[in-house]
């Protein structure tokens, strides 16, 4: 049977690579963002017999709501859903953060999904779905200027873990992929379109790629469905832990 999977966040990086493993093997995708275009690509390369584009802004509970209602029947059974969509905004100390990137992050990455994810519950409760969440190592290890971008990742694990709690007993399973360095748009969405602090940071790492990523959203996606992997931290090799700072009068 063919199964049917909703990835959000689906215009670039991890969503986008998301979008194209799960076609090759055969599934239902329906891939949400803001760039409609971007969208509009994938159906051009993928055609839409198994594609369903759906352009709106995450943080827009309405046009949220009315994008679900629209689904075509092929597409209603929604079996696992990605909840990939997020961002990071700026580097700053908290003491010269700006409230509107905060508050952008928190709305994306916190408030959006818990909506999508509180509208989808029944249909997947029904299914014995799965929910796959996108959280950081930023929600583990703190780190200078990673302030609300590390609250909201926190935020993202710890929903995952209370799910798996509440839907006990359902079927359903629920997973906290939980990434270090992967290059894609991400620092140039931080940085504001900075396209060389971005090459700076990957710059001979060799950092997790997304095609990376899609496969172990894949690997999460298709295990047996009695095992559930509650949370899964990846790294590239080149990364690593470093130690405390230390303030000194
Ligand atoms: P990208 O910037 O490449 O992709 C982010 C995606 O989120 C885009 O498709 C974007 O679509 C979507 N998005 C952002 N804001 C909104 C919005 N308001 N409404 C709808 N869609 C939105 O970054 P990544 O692929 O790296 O990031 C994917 C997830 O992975 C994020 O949650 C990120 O925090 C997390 N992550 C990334 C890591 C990394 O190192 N890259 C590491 C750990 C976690 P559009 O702009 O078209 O709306
Ligand atoms: C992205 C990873 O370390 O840049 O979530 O915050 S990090």
């Amino acid at each position: 049977m063919t199964r049917t999977i909703l990835i959000t966040g689906a215009t670039s990086g991890f969503g986008a690579a998301a979008v194209r493993r799960f076609l090759a093997d055969g599934w239902r995708v329906i891939a949400t963002g803001r760039r409609a275009e971007r969208l509009q690509q994938l159906v051009d390369a993928h055609g839409s017999g198994r594609l369903h584009p759906l352009a709106f802004d995450i943080r827009d509970a309405d046009a949220m709501r009315a994008a679900l209602d629209a689904l075509p029947d092929d597409f209603r059974g929604i079996d696992v859903l990605v909840n990939n969509a997020g961002l990071a905004l700026g580097t700053a100390p908290a003491q010269q953060a700006s409230l509107e990137q905060w508050r952008q992050m928190i709305d994306t990455n916190v408030t959006a999904l818990a909506t999508l994810t509180h509208a989808l519950l029944p249909a997947l409760i029904e299914r014995r779905g799965a929910i796959i969440n996108i959280s950081s190592i930023a929600g583990s290890y703190p780190y200078p200027g990673g302030n609300v971008y590390g609250g909201t990742k926190a935020f993202v694990t710890q929903f995952s873990l209370g799910l798996r709690s509440d839907l006990h007993g359902t079927g359903v399973r629920v997973t906290s992929i939980e990434p270090g360095m992967a290059e894609t748009e991400f620092t140039l969405v931080r940085t504001g379109g900075d396209q060389a602090a971005s090459d700076r940071l990957y710059g001979g790492a060799t950092p997790m790629t997304a095609a990376d990523i899609a496969d172990v959203i894949f690997y999460v996606a298709t295990l047996p469905p009695h095992l559930n992997i509650n949370r899964l931290e990846i790294m590239p090799v080149s990364q690593s832990f470093a130690g405390f700072q230390v303030h000194r009068d």
